[in-house]
């Protein structure tokens, strides 16, 4: 008998915000399961028989496949449930976003990654480091908003939408100032925060959990 899909992820991951977020716009029934990423839930044995790289996120389907990278999970889940798109309907915005969401995982990302750890306490760096990886992140992100705008369809949720949205929450919390210099893509978080799906994400407890976590520990408005 076919049961539940399953995701398993942690809220300030991007990679499985992607995740969640296409199961949710999907319709998909499916259990939400928190990993403790800090605790290192991801490398204990029972969490690496299902995924031996040890990360989140990591789907299990309905048919009991495990299913891990992010972009393997949002493929097989827009090619399962076909109905409700996360890719645009026309080139070249399809190609678009497929770029676009690579530039947030390997270009953007790691940068904030470094940023968002140092802040968490998990590492340090040096002023020069730091000031470094702002000034990269911001050149990148200029770029990325220009590319951004050149998308034709900018109302439907795109792959781009959930990627973008956790990042820039975990970039929000490193260095805050990101949202003055760059506020085109402030309010394009703000624009995805009241999309549906997000909404349903936010609405989750272990979701709301964590957020509450982080507001109590940065100052950060929710
Ligand atoms: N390429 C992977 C990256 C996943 C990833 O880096 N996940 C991080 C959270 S953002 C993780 O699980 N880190 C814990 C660890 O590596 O121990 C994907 O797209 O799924």
């Amino acid at each position: 008998m076919a049961s539940k899909y399953k995701l398993y992820g942690h809220p300030v991951s991007p990679f499985s915000y992607l995740a969640h977020a296409a199961l949710i716009y999907k319709k998909v029934d499916f259990d939400f399961t928190y990993i403790d990423l800090a605790a290192g839930k991801q490398k204990e044995a029972e969490f690496l028989n299902m995924h031996p790289h040890g990360q989140v996120p990591l789907l299990v389907t309905d048919k009991g496949q495990n299913i891990y990278e992010s972009w393997s999970i949002f493929e097989f889940l827009e090619e399962q449930f076909p109905e409700q798109n996360m890719l645009p309907k026309s080139q070249p915005d399809r190609a678009k976003v497929r770029t676009l969401c690579q530039v947030i995982c390997t270009g953007i990302f790691p940068t904030v990654r470094e940023l968002f750890m140092e802040t968490l306490g998990r590492h340090k760096l040096t002023d020069e480091e730091r000031t470094n990886h702002q000034q990269n992140l911001i050149a990148k992100l200029e770029v990325f908003e220009k590319e951004l705008a050149t998308l034709q369809d900018k109302n439907s949720f795109n792959a781009v939408d959930p990627l973008f949205y956790q990042a820039w929450q975990n970039l929000n919390i490193a260095y805050p100032k990101v949202k003055e210099l760059l506020p085109n893509l402030q309010a394009n978080f703000e624009r995805i925060a009241k999309t549906p799906t997000v909404i349903s994400i936010e609405s989750n407890p272990a979701v709301k959990k964590v957020r509450d976590f982080m507001a109590s520990r940065f100052a950060i408005a929710q």
